[in-house]
């Protein structure tokens, strides 16, 4: 297997970073991590001619670049099968394959009013409305695939490419004080409790405060 290594910006601020790391991370990628500020110009330079996104995270694997995170996954889960990113069952796939799709290129008014701040803790936060319609949807995506497929994961007991598209809405439920079901609730918990996550919120708390300008979006 090539080197790998994931280009990535903030732990704190980035979630799209962390979706790609977690992905690399469940397909059991061995890889080394490439930190960029990206709104350092220099560093935005560089990025241009690694990522023709200029976004991150962006994977490159022995000759093959992939950048956006939905390629990542599909890459991933091409190169390593047994890893199983997504489910083995081709309903079931369509299934991940559509809430996956809904996280990427939708849900803009929670992602703007909610941004994820791992270190932040806003308790009796007020959600603008636009942003209550969202997380209805995802309340109703993952009670939905709790469901039928039994947890603890959205698809299972095997966690996937799903569960890392919504894991930093896990992280903003909490961070926003987001009050959800018991079911809902059960499985932020899991999200959280996941070794990964823990690993990488410890090194969000190490990065220094200030990098107000991605405290916009993402
Ligand atoms: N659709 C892209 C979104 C990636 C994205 O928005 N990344 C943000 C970080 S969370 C970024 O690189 N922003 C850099 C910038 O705007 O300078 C994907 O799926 O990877």
């Amino acid at each position: 297997m090539p080197s790998a290594t994931l280009t990535l910006s903030s732990k704190n601020y980035s979630s799209w970073s962390l979706r790609g790391w977690l992905l690399c991370r469940f397909a059991g990628l061995p890889f080394e991590e490439r930190m960029v500020e990206t709104d350092d110009a220099s560093a935005r330079a560089e990025l241009l001619l690694l990522s023709p996104s200029v976004l991150v995270p962006r994977l490159t694997h022995g000759e093959v670049e992939v950048w956006d995170t939905l390629a990542i996954a599909e890459y991933l889960d091409e190169i390593l099968p047994d890893a199983q990113l997504l489910p083995a069952d081709r309903a079931a796939r369509a299934h991940c394959r559509a809430i996956c799709g809904e996280m990427h290129s939708g849900f803009s008014a929670l992602r703007s009013a909610l941004p994820m701040n791992l270190k932040a803790h806003y308790p009796n936060f007020t959600v603008w409305s636009r942003a209550k319609g969202d997380i209805q949807r995802i309340v109703d995506i993952w009670r939905n695939c709790l469901e039928i497929y039994g947890g603890p994961y959205l698809f299972g007991s095997h966690r996937g490419m799903a569960d890392a598209m919504y894991a930093p809405v896990a992280t903003r439920f909490l961070t926003y004080d987001v009050a959800l079901d018991s079911v809902c609730a059960a499985y932020c918990q899991t999200i959280m409790a996941m070794p990964e996550m823990q690993e990488w919120l410890g090194a969000a708390r190490q990065e220094p405060d200030d990098i107000e300008e991605l405290e916009v979006e993402f």
